[in-house]
Formats: structure tokens, sequence, C-alpha cells
């Protein structure tokens, strides 16, 4: 290209250096009430897993007292565990369940 009076312009390609958004893990705690079906039903409803994946993260976490989700941005992960959060209540079952930065 060439500028208004006659001389050549350069035009440079900046490299843009644009950060992956930072993820965002949900993780379920485990409790002595919650009733194993509604956490199966909370995992494929709210993290869109089948009814076996379900079944082995909500085994994981009776087991193990936490599990993994899903991985989201943070907006995402915050509105799942609002989510989780008003359906338990809803319910009546003290189920728990936080995000935290993937580390
Ligand atoms: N521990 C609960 C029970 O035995 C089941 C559960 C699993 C609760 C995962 C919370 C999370 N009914």
């Amino acid at each position: 290209p060439v500028s208004d009076d006659g001389d050549a312009v350069v035009l440079e390609r900046v490299p843009q250096k644009t950060e992956p958004p930072k993820m965002y893990q949900v993780v379920m705690l485990n409790d002595d009430y919650t009733p194993m079906e509604f956490v199966v039903v909370v995992l494929q409803e709210f993290f869109g897993k089948d009814l076996e994946t379900a079944t082995q993260i909500m085994l994981k976490i009776h087991l193990e007292g936490k599990g993994v989700c899903g991985v989201y941005s943070r907006d995402v992960a915050s509105t799942k565990v609002e989510q989780v959060l008003d359906a338990a209540n809803q319910a009546g079952h003290p189920l728990q369940c936080v995000s935290e930065p993937v580390h």
C-alpha cells in the first residue's frame, strides 16, 4: 500500500498474543445423605454425561470423597455450581460442589 504523500507503507503483522482462557473444574463432594440416584441424575442433566459415565463419576465421589464433573470457562463453571446447589436445595439434599482453577 501507499500513503497519501506517496510513500510506501509497510504493514507489519503483529503477532497476537491471546492467552487461552483459564479453565475451571467443577468438583463435587461426597456426603452421607444425598441419594446416589440424585447425583447420577444431576451429572446427566447439568454435565451432559450418559448414564454409565454419570454412574462411574458418582461412585468415584462416593468412594474417594470428591470428583471432577467437568472443566469449563469460569462463567460456565460457576453457573454449573449454581445449578447443582439450587437443585440439591430444592430436593432437600446437602450435596455440595465447588469450582476451582485447573492447575
Ligand atoms: N454417599 C452418598 C450415599 O451413600 C452418595 C453420594 C455420592 C453423595 C456422591 C454425594 C456425592 N447415599
